[in-house]
């Protein structure tokens, strides 16, 4: 290889990283819409939770936990049958104030991504 087909070989990788890289919205699951929203007041006793991400999910592989506000952790069990980009649950006998829902899911391409949504239940 001479020296300036190296250059290009190194200039087509850097641009195909570039490309990977300038499209992650595409790829990962990033959370688009949620129910609950972030720091929204809802009322209890039963709420039901939906989580949408703006590209396919793989729920089976998908995690949702609930930390109630004396900090006691929950798996949620997922109800199924819902679009292949969201997440959804049901929450039963909720009490007065700070939730937290932590989400971890893994999109189709193999990622994993996590977050939080802070709610609190009013009466
Ligand atoms: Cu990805």
């Amino acid at each position: 290889m001479r020296g300036r087909d190296i250059v290009l070989a190194i200039g087509g990788a850097a641009a195909a990283i570039w490309i990977e890289g300038a499209r992650p919205a595409q790829a990962h699951a990033v959370l688009s819409e949620s129910t609950p929203r972030e720091a929204q007041i809802v009322f209890g006793p039963d709420l039901d939770v939906e989580l949408r991400f703006n590209c396919r999910i793989d729920a089976r592989r998908s995690r949702l936990l609930l930390i109630s506000p004396d900090m006691h952790g929950t798996m949620l069990p997922l109800l199924e049958g819902g679009a292949a980009d969201e997440l959804r649950a049901g929450l039963h006998d909720l009490r007065r104030g700070a939730y937290r829902l932590h989400w971890q899911v893994l999109s189709v391409d193999g990622h994993i991504t996590r977050g939080d949504i802070s709610f609190r239940v009013g009466r």
